[in-house]
């Protein structure tokens, strides 16, 4: 059944829909070689969404942030630096505690975890770097789990300005607690540099933070520093697709970005897939919304490596992370990742264009694209070029880039025969920006269960069925096919 699309039903789409492919396995054929590749699985079981974790609270209920005690430009940390007790939260991040080290490419990263607790209302902790021109401090807060406590990060000079902030406010996106403060900063010359801890709301004598950090050598890309959205990278929509390439430079790097889903057609869902060109480092990305007027309350809304979710139009934020920590990733194998972010286009519409071989003849069921078995080959395929679009109200059509079709060519044969392992194949594939697509789909050996006499030989085939849909199956496609297993005569 074909559907119409009108633009004002995708506009009020609040609900985000998460779409499970686990039940979608693509069959191999017994007698296909390993590189036909015939085997793709369309899995999102590293897909986690958080989309049924209501958000909390009133989202303009976030209370100006405590700025720092001090100063009316709050741009400086009144502290005492005769006061400061060294013996408690007063640690060197010390820049000999090497964690990895690439002597080929003169690669280091120093780091260590530490952990404290702030115990009164404003109370603060205090960690020193001392820093050589050009290495790279990266530090990562985690504050205790707890929604009524809010600790912020600041990275001060010698003389206790503020040279960063890391100032998120505590939101509890369900189970996975609030994004940890973060702040990445070059020494632009020898210098030591201080990071501050700071109770902005609430404390804990009971639950501590833990800071963990990095000092690199020659770890970094020139988009450092990115560790928070203040300096986030924009991710623009080219043909269809926005694409970042990267390396992590560390266990606690943050490359953070951004990307605005349109109220259009064209971005009914968007799909995310991230790969790391190390089997030794990983990444992952986090999808959040900020659902504060001001700065920053991050609601998360999915993490994983793949996958597709609707999204209501609004700007997001995506963070990709390491999925190693400080005492097993390897800065010998520096990951280098690649994220892709599509928005994927509405689709009531789903056509076939042609056959991939011009191959057609006319047996008892009339004329239909024939594939003829071929010995040589360890398994025949079917191919086809198909276009998915949609219809606006007016009858305007456009085309769908970026939707997933899945081709299921049946055998109806090896079906009567009670056989549906020989009998079902599938294959899928991504339409480009023109909404067009080819897929090939494998098959097993035919049963040859019809016949037709032809002038000179018969010719013994199974009349195919072939389906073509998206994956929301908001669109399909049934066509016939003949496979010609044997001609006698
Ligand atoms: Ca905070
Ligand atoms: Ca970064």
């Amino acid at each position: 059944m074909k559907k119409v699309y009108f633009r004002s039903l995708v506009a009020v789409v609040m609900i985000i829909s998460f779409i499970s492919f686990h039940s979608i396995k693509i069959a191999a054929t017994e007698k296909a070689s390993d590189d036909l590749q015939i085997s793709k699985e369309i899995s999102d079981d590293d897909f986690i969404d958080y989309l049924n974790k209501p958000v909390q609270g009133d989202l303009q209920s976030f209370p100006k942030m405590d700025k720092l005690p001090g100063e009316s430009t709050h741009n400086k940390a009144i502290i005492n630096k005769d006061a400061i007790d060294k013996s408690i939260r007063y640690d060197n991040l010390n820049p000999n505690n090497i964690k990895s080290r690439d002597t080929n490419d003169n690669i280091v990263i120093y780091g260590d975890t530490i952990t404290g607790y702030l115990t009164t209302g404003g109370d603060y902790a205090l960690y020193p770097a001392s820093l050589y021109t050009g290495q790279y401090l990266q530090v990562r807060l985690t504050q205790p789990d707890n929604a009524n406590i809010d600790y912020d990060m600041y990275l001060l000079d010698e003389d206790f300005y503020i040279i960063k902030s890391s100032e998120y406010y505590t939101f509890m996106s369900g189970t996975v607690g609030t994004v940890p403060e973060s702040i990445g900063y070059i020494a632009d010359s020898d210098e030591t540099v201080y990071v501050y801890i700071l109770a902005a709301t609430g404390y804990s004598s009971t639950d501590s933070f833990t800071l963990e950090y990095t000092i690199g050598e020659n770890n970094y890309d020139s988009g450092e520093p990115d560790e928070n959205p203040q300096e986030l990278t924009q991710l623009a929509f080219t043909n269809s697709q926005a694409t970042a390439s990267r390396t992590i430079c560390s266990p606690i790097d943050n490359d953070w970005y951004s990307f605005t889903v349109l109220d259009a057609p064209e971005y009914s869902k968007m799909r995310f897939s991230i790969t790391s060109s190390s089997n030794v480092n990983g990444c992952s990305f986090e999808i959040y919304e900020n659902i504060a007027s001001s700065g920053y309350a991050l609601h998360r809304r999915a993490a994983g490596t793949s996958g597709e979710m609707a999204l209501e139009p609004d700007t997001y934020y995506l963070r990709v992370i390491s999925s190693n920590t400080l005492t097993d990733f390897d800065v010998t194998d520096i990951p280098t990742y690649s994220l892709k972010v599509l928005p994927v286009a509405v689709v009531d519409t789903i056509e076939i264009l042609n056959y991939t071989s011009q191959n057609y003849v006319t047996y008892n069921e009339g004329s239909h694209h024939r594939v003829e078995h071929d010995p040589l080959l360890g398994a025949d395929k079917v191919g086809v070029r198909c276009r998915a679009k949609y219809s606006e109200p007016s009858g305007l059509t456009h085309p769908s880039p970026n939707v997933q079709i899945i081709c299921t060519v049946e055998n109806p044969e090896w079906t009567n025969l009670n056989r549906p392992d020989l009998a079902i194949t599938q294959s899928y594939n991504t339409t480009d920006a023109d909404g067009i697509c080819i897929i090939f789909v494998y098959m097993h050996y035919g049963v040859g269960g019809e016949h037709y006499d032809g002038p000179v030989s018969r010719h013994y085939y199974d009349y195919m069925k072939l389906n073509l849909r998206d994956l929301d199956e908001n669109a399909e496609l049934n066509d016939r096919f003949y496979y010609l297993v044997r001609s006698v005569g």
